[in-house]
């Protein structure tokens, strides 16, 4: 049930997953509940051409899954992983135990504690497994990270992701300008 409100809600969004192709980035998320946040990184792998996948893995819930995700997604084809999850959020760093591939974490603002907990949970990781952290509910950073690093093999998408820089100044200073008239 939860597999088929994820790909609605994707639909809805344009961002469903593009699973003829196989994924090269996995977004994976402790709950449903995080998924308002999460898709934000499958739309901009969408705006990029970037095959991913979207999943429900929780640490907590569903840990035989985690396991089983995190130890064949390199088998899978996956280059790297998106984990979100808030409060006690152990999902991205665990993952990045299991897996040689690097592991984007999404601190998901989901408890009283405003974020701060999940943002303390991925980003003090211990040394030796690294987690790169983006801000708490960044998971659009999340995304431009990923594309980022697929593009150091991929000069296309190196290409893509200058003329996305290009754009973002436009836009800014178009605003500025204005402001200024
Ligand atoms: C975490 O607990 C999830 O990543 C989510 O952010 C949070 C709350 O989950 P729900 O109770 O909404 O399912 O594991």
């Amino acid at each position: 049930i939860v597999e088929a409100q994820l790909k609605s809600m994707l639909k809805e969004e344009g961002s469903e997953s593009q699973t003829a192709v196989t994924p090269r980035v996995g977004i994976i998320m402790g709950s449903d509940s995080d998924l308002p946040i999460m898709k934000d990184a499958a739309r901009i792998l969408t705006v990029f051409g970037v095959p991913h996948e979207v999943r429900i893995v929780s640490a907590h819930r569903t840990p035989e899954m985690m396991f089983s995700y995190a130890l064949s997604a390199q088998e899978q084809g996956i280059q790297i992983i998106i984990a979100g999850a808030g409060g006690a959020a152990h999902l991205p760093g665990m993952v990045a135990s299991l897996t040689p591939l690097p592991v984007i974490g999404v601190p998901v603002r989901a408890s009283a504690l405003d974020g701060m907990d999940s943002l303390l949970s991925i980003v003090q990781m211990p040394r030796g497994v690294p987690v790169a952290t983006v801000a708490i509910n960044n998971a659009t950073n999340a995304g431009l990270l990923a594309v980022r690093m697929l593009g150091v093999g991929d000069t296309d998408l190196l290409a893509r992701m200058s003329q996305y820089q290009e754009d973002t100044r436009d836009d800014v200073m178009k605003k500025a300008e204005k402001l200024q008239t």
